[in-house]
């Protein structure tokens, strides 16, 4: 058996939950932070039999877009008043990112 931890963009969250569970998956869903834009994201965790995986991962990569995001940096630089700017940057952000982990023992009480 197998963890996936997948965070992806919050647009994307509703359709891939329905989609999985359309598909027989079982998900939580997480609402998360991503530490360097500092804005919601969302973790879905997936615990899948082994021949059920690359079914869900093909289902992530399916329904997960990426996207252009501008945000203010978190890190603003010091002018040269001494004042710190914070200054516009754009970064793409993935449509998924997923870690798959081994499952040392699965019970439900
Ligand atoms: P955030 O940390 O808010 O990052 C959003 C996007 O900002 C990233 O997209 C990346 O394009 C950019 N970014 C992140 N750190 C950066 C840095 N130090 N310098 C420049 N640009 C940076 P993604 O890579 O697609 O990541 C989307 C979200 O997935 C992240 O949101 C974070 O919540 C999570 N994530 C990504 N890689 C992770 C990892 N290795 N471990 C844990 N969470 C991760």
């Amino acid at each position: 058996m197998k963890l996936i931890i997948a965070i992806v963009q919050d647009e994307d969250a509703g359709r891939l939950i329905s989609n999985l569970m359309q598909e027989g998956y079982s998900v939580t869903k997480l609402a998360t932070t991503g530490g360097f834009l500092r804005a919601g994201n969302t973790t879905l965790l997936l615990g899948v039999d082994d021949h059920k995986l690359d079914g869900a991962l093909a289902l992530i990569e399916k329904i997960g877009h990426s996207r252009k995001q501008v945000a203010t940096s978190p890190s603003p630089v010091a002018g040269s008043t001494g004042a710190y700017v914070p200054y516009p940057i754009e970064v793409v952000v993935g449509g998924a990112t997923v870690f798959v982990l081994d499952v040392e023992k699965f019970k439900k009480y």
